[in-house]
């Protein structure tokens, strides 16, 4: 048991686990149920392109979500480009930096530019009012991010969008089961982009799909998936290859009826987290609130000014001890190296994002923690700030 600083990893103790504690361990369903599928898949000798799978677990999640079309696609970065360019997105478009790099490199992949806008700091998603001060006679559309599965700030973007004649769609890869003001999260902006990969609260292994209401922009974006083909030997549309295989839709459908187990195991332990660190000084648990549904799947802690150690050295004690604990998304996409020399000044404009990034650490979540873990974390964390002052 961690006691004091003594008996911590990074002063030369052994570490508390002896294998790691995953953030994002994937979340396994039905194993029978998937092990069965995959066998039929291998009975019936069809792999992939459009498979009854794959059309099963689109229909099950576009009734899941309450939406007209699911496109399920091969992963989340991949619908993202082909929802983009569906829409005609080009020239600029605005999105958080306080995001996966996915949804900057999705634009500029297409040679589209990414133009950063700050976030909120209490709901770490868009601030309207910077999006606002970003727009230029180059945008063309906003990409909001359901950041933490936390809906974006959904009505503002739209009435900005609307009043400038820009395209809103939404990266909902953290989303799947939220809400925004009871309504599922799928529904808004033209489309919304989920992605299903192995480290998301529900997953097809690797997959992701696009989610919308409009008939015709479900239709480009089907024929997009797969190269523009209307039929054999027709090609009617420039397009790729976004397909899912149909053994990521067996996982699908073999995951999709326990979720609710899983979020109810997320819930249980984003309580004992809370139990266990709020009363550290400086240390916070971000809340999703009673009013709107959420996975609780990304455990997300804040280490404010309050706090004796700051939050580098909290994640470095923590790995140490085999809890791989995440800077998720430091520094940033600004940050990074494809964008920080196209934008050498933009973290002026974003001092938001840079605060929250340089204070988050998302710790395990899921089936694969327990009460030992969390005390053990806190425990890390206690011994860590031991005697220091508190700021
Ligand atoms: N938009 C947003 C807002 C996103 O967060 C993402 C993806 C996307 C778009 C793009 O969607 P996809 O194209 O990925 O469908 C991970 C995921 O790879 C990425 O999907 C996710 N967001 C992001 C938040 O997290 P990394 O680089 O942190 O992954 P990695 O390899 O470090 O894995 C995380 C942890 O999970 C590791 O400690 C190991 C553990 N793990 C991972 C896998 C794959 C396992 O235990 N088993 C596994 O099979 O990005």
């Amino acid at each position: 048991r961690i006691q004091t600083t003594k008996d911590l990893a990074i002063n030369g103790a052994p570490p508390a686990f002896e294998e790691p504690l995953h953030v994002g361990r994937p979340n396994i369903g039905d194993q029978k149920r998937f092990l069965e599928l995959t066998s039929q898949i291998l009975d019936n000798r069809w792999l992939t392109n459009n498979g009854p799978l794959v059309r099963e677990l689109e229909s099950r999640v576009a009734s899941l979500l309450g939406v007209k079309h699911c496109i399920a696609m091969c992963n989340g970065t991949v619908a993202l480009e082909i929802a983009i360019r569906a829409l005609g997105l080009e020239g600029e478009v605005i999105v958080p930096s306080y995001t996966f790099i996915a949804t900057a490199h999705a634009l500029h992949w297409q040679a589209i530019t990414p133009v950063f806008a700050d976030i909120d700091p209490s709901t770490h998603n868009l601030d309207p009012d910077a999006v606002r001060r970003m727009i230029t006679p180059r945008t063309t559309g906003i990409i909001g991010v359901h950041l933490w599965g936390r809906a974006a700030p959904v009505d503002e973007l739209q009435a900005i969008a609307d009043e400038h004649g820009l395209k809103l769609m939404f990266d909902a890869a953290h989303a799947f089961g939220s809400t925004y003001k009871g309504q599922t999260i799928g529904s808004f902006g033209a489309c919304e982009v989920l992605s299903f990969h192995a480290t998301k609260a529900f997953n097809t292994m690797e997959g992701g799909a696009v989610v919308t209401n409009d008939d015709e922009l479900a239709e480009t974006i089907r024929l997009m998936r797969n190269f523009g083909f209307n039929g054999y030997d027709n090609v009617i549309h420039p397009g790729t290859n976004g397909k899912m295989i149909e053994v990521c839709a067996a996982m699908g459908l073999a995951n999709l009826d326990g979720f609710g187990d899983i979020v109810a195991i997320n819930r249980r332990n984003h309580e004992a987290y809370k139990l266990a660190l709020n009363d550290i000084p400086g240390i916070s648990v971000l809340e999703y609130g009673s009013s709107e549904r959420n996975s609780y799947h990304y455990l997300v802690v804040e280490v404010g000014a309050r706090c004796p150690a700051d939050r580098d050295e909290i994640v470095a004690a923590l790995q140490a001890e085999n809890i791989l604990a995440r800077k998720y998304f430091w520094p940033g996409c600004h940050k990074m190296k494809p964008y920080r020399d196209l934008y050498p000044h933009a973290g002026l404009l974003l001092p938001n994002s840079e605060a929250v990034a340089g204070r988050v650490i998302v710790l395990p979540n899921g089936a694969a923690v327990d009460d030992v873990a969390v005390s053990t974390i806190r425990d890390v964390i206690v011994a860590l700030i031991d005697k220091r002052p508190i700021s």
